[in-house]
């Protein structure tokens, strides 16, 4: 087992129902540990660039006006295996299809706003972190 970091969004239809700090439950509970973490608002530009691997979906242009709705909290989490341990905690996309116990089953509204976002590979954990932190901003 190895200590990773991956890179985690409080996405705003979390952000407006107040649920921050229920969410950080869940993903400390699943052993995660925040080690970096700010509430900004997305720019336009930012929200296209994250998602710049989306730009040829069909619901790319309703995921970036979503992302820029409202704050978002932008997270560094740090555990073991922890890229596969947040989606695990995360659930799958479509709420419908999450597991009982996963953040999404229990938060999320639907496929689109579905209260989380999580790196899916310890190498776009790294570009992603490296997107929204310095190096300095994290402290483990
Ligand atoms: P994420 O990147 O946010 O952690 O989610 P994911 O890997 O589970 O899903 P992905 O396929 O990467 O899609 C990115 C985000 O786009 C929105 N989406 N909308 N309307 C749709 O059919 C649809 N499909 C995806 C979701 O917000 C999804 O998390
Ligand atoms: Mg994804």
């Amino acid at each position: 087992m190895a200590t990773e970091r991956t890179f985690s969004i409080i996405k705003p239809d979390a952000t407006r129902r107040n649920l921050t700090g229920a969410i950080t439950a869940k993903l400390e509970e699943a052993g995660l540990r925040v080690v970096a973490s700010r509430r900004i608002q997305m720019t336009k530009e930012q929200a296209e660039g994250f998602y710049g691997v989306h730009k040829e979906r069909p619901f790319f242009n309703d995921l970036v006006s979503f992302m820029i709705s409202g704050p978002v909290v932008v997270q560094v989490l740090e555990g073991e295996n922890a890229v596969a341990r947040n989606r695990e905690v995360m659930g799958a996309t479509n709420p419908a299809n999450a597991e009982p116990g996963t953040i999404r089953k229990e938060f999320a509204e639907s496929i689109e706003a579905n209260s989380v976002h999580g790196s899916d590979s310890l190498e776009n954990a790294a570009i992603e972190i490296a997107f929204f932190f310095k190096p300095e901003e994290i402290v483990g």
